[in-house]
């Protein structure tokens, strides 16, 4: 489907220029590295074929002088020649340790170092044929084109009831013009987004007046409230399908999950600037990875900031629980406190090692460029607190709760600035590099309304730099940076009891284990499931544990239903139902939200369901459960709140990410 749309008066310069780019990944240190050089590399690690083809030659020569060798000779050795010249240059990867032994073979052995050689040639073919087309995982990352709605599209939407649900603005954006986002002029003044309890009366006071200028505004007008909040409804529940595409767009768990978002709540802050004439106006952050603000803000308790349908029994000064079970934890304030520290520091540094773990999946454009893997924060504190601020009176947990209400509540811009405040956060950790170089997501891009109600498209690439977007965010103590949390058992002791109990299996006492493969049908998660898992790498160096992390994969989780899921992944673990985020064995949570709705697709699109991956970094952990050179581990999945009931999950194994 193409657009047919006026943009800066000059028809057609829409979809050409972002879509019909060839992507080029580039990334060297990303996890999204998908260079297909480096990875037909990796799986078949050739270290340099010159260097081979050099040392074959001339042990050639050395056998047959040339002047011995006849026609047949010459043409076998250009034969050779060629095949490993065309290896070479797909494969100039140098350290392979079958090559240094057969420099070492030619020394000692010559007819060893024929018979070594040929073996190697061999070899080297059918890895390179596999690794080019029989790894659908290793060809998907090799391609992918950049992401956009098609405005032409909006769909409607019915509640699970069948309902309607209208979250589409009342005109088709896409007859609307459309300008290029331009950044605000480097002589504003910045605007600094400050801790919500931490705000002042008079901060407020504006504030509020901005929410209740935008609530009056007409349902015509782009900025109006409800039609801000419509934005999240359409771009959670794939209310477009993407350009060039009969797919549907959605922006959660993958990672067009932080970007989207941040542009979401920039352009919601401009309006509200605008709305009551201060242009540095920035929103208010939530901090609830900060003790004292582990509550809602109290202001959200007053006027215009108010929202009836939240739950009651989670009203200040109830302490969040951000990675919420959907029952309470019944933990008192300090408790709550502690396990939300160790929580976080489990979401943002030892489960966030890599890119993908923290951003999540690569999502490309169409049907073959889908993926469902959310990153850490966004699966807890992210859908947790959504979930935990949601009334639980209302059918699907709205507003918070359900993915097409959400933004109704005006906690939820707090709630974002916050996720995209740990966003900055993460990336300073690790020294401001640069986390996705890959064109497929720089170049994705999307429409938002601006403070004059103008249509304006703008990039990923342009959603990367605060400082040429205005604003920024106070400084305020990351207390969770150290609490690195402790084993709840001893590992040595915790290692012996679950050998005996696996020993005992048939035994009353024990429970069942599992192997790792649960099988095409899955396995329900209407009760706990365990498993031992086997490590494909043991006794790896320190360098080699900083390159690659492990990672626990929990793969095809499949959510029948449109429910709230939870639940916690555990290695090695001996009472899971008294361990929670404070104990070592924690390896991480899997939190599906709401959506809420339903969309009702338009003739000739397509929707794919998707099973969704899980991958938790477990490097850091198995070190403090003295289990990095163990041959496997006892893994556990508990589902939480009965939520799991609806799921099925088909197994779990590990793999090493770069
Ligand atoms: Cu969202």
């Amino acid at each position: 489907m193409s657009m047919s749309r006026n943009f800066n008066g000059s028809p057609d310069d829409i979809v050409p220029d972002y879509n019909s780019a060839t992507v080029r990944p580039r990334s060297a240190s990303s996890a999204y590295n998908s260079d297909p050089q480096q990875i037909w590399a990796k799986r078949a690690p050739l270290g340099s074929c010159f260097r081979a083809l050099f040392l074959l030659l001339c042990y050639w020569f050395q056998l047959q002088p040339p002047s011995a060798m006849e026609a047949k000779h010459w043409f076998s050795v250009v034969l050779l020649t060629l095949l490993l010249v065309g290896l070479s240059i797909n494969l100039l990867h140098d350290s392979n340790s079958s090559l240094r032994d057969l420099r070492g073979l030619n020394e000692k052995n010559p007819a060893a170092y024929i018979s070594t050689s040929f073996q190697l040639i061999q070899s080297m073919i059918p890895s390179i044929w596999e690794g080019r087309s029989s790894d659908p995982e290793v060809a998907k990352q090799t391609g992918g084109r950049p992401i956009a709605p098609n405005l032409a599209t909006c769909h409607k939407s019915l509640s699970d009831a069948g309902r309607p649900v209208f979250c589409c603005p009342p005109k088709r954006e896409s007859e609307e013009s459309v300008i290029d986002f331009k950044f605000p002029s480097p002589s504003t003044p910045k605007r600094i987004r400050r801790p919500a309890h931490l705000v002042d009366d008079d901060y407020l006071a504006k504030y509020q007046r901005g929410v209740t200028l935008m609530k009056q505004l007409d349902t015509s007008d782009p900025r109006n409230f409800m039609r801000q909040a419509n934005i999240h409804c359409i771009f959670c529940t794939g209310a477009y399908t993407q350009v060039n595409s009969s797919h549907l767009l959605n922006i959660h768990r993958s990672w067009f999950f932080f970007p989207w978002h941040r542009l979401m709540i920039y352009f919601h802050e401009r309006i509200l600037g605008k709305l009551i004439g201060d242009d540095t106006f920035a929103l208010p952050y939530w901090n609830w990875d900060n003790p004292p603000g582990m509550i809602i803000p109290h202001y959200y308790m007053n006027g215009s900031f108010v929202d009836k349908d939240r739950d009651h029994a989670h009203l200040p000064p109830q302490v969040a629980d951000i990675s919420f079970d959907y029952v309470e934890s019944g933990l008192g304030p300090e408790e709550q406190i502690e396990s939300n520290l160790h929580f976080m520091y489990h979401q943002m540094v030892s489960g966030a090692k890599k890119v993908e773990l923290f951003m999540g999946c690569k999502r490309t454009a169409g049907e073959e460029g889908e993926c469902d893997g959310p990153g850490t924060v966004e699966v807890a504190p992210h859908n947790a607190l959504h979930t935990w601020v949601g009334s639980n009176l209302q059918p699907e947990r709205e507003n918070m709760g359900a993915f097409y209400s959400a933004a109704r509540d005006p906690v939820f811009y707090a709630h974002h600035a916050n996720i995209d405040r740990l966003w900055t956060v993460w990336r300073k950790l690790r020294g401001n590099v640069p986390e996705i170089v890959d064109p497929a997501w720089l170049d994705s891009y999307f429409y938002f309304h601006d403070e004059n109600a103008q249509l304006v498209r703008i990039k990923i690439r342009d959603a990367l730099d605060m400082d040429k977007l205005g604003y920024g965010y106070e400084d305020i103590d990351l207390p969770w940076l150290n609490a690195r949390p402790k084993p709840s058992v001893p590992p040595k002791i915790a290692k012996a009891v679950l050998k005996l109990r696996e020993l005992n299996q048939n035994g009353l006492q024990s429970p069942a284990l599992f192997s790792p493969d649960f099988g095409p049908e899955g396995r329900i998660l209407d009760s706990t499931i365990r498993a031992k898992v086997q490590r494909p790498k043991r006794y790896r160096s320190k360098k080699e544990k900083e390159e690659e992390e492990e990672v626990l994969v929990v793969y095809g989780i499949d959510i029948k239903r449109d429910m709230y899921v939870k639940f916690d992944v555990y290695v090695n673990v001996v009472d899971e139902k008294n361990t929670g985020p404070e104990g070592r064995e924690f390896a991480g949570t899997f939190v599906n939200v709401r959506h809420g709705v339903t969309t009702v697709l338009n003739e000739g699109d397509s929707k794919m369901k998707m099973k969704s991956t899980l991958k938790l970094g477990i490097s850091e952990l198995l070190e403090d459960l003295e289990a990095d050179e163990d041959e496997s581990v006892w893994v556990t999945l508990l589902p939480r709140g009965g939520t799991g009931v609806n799921t099925t999950v088909d197994g779990i194994r590990i793999e090493y990410m770069r």
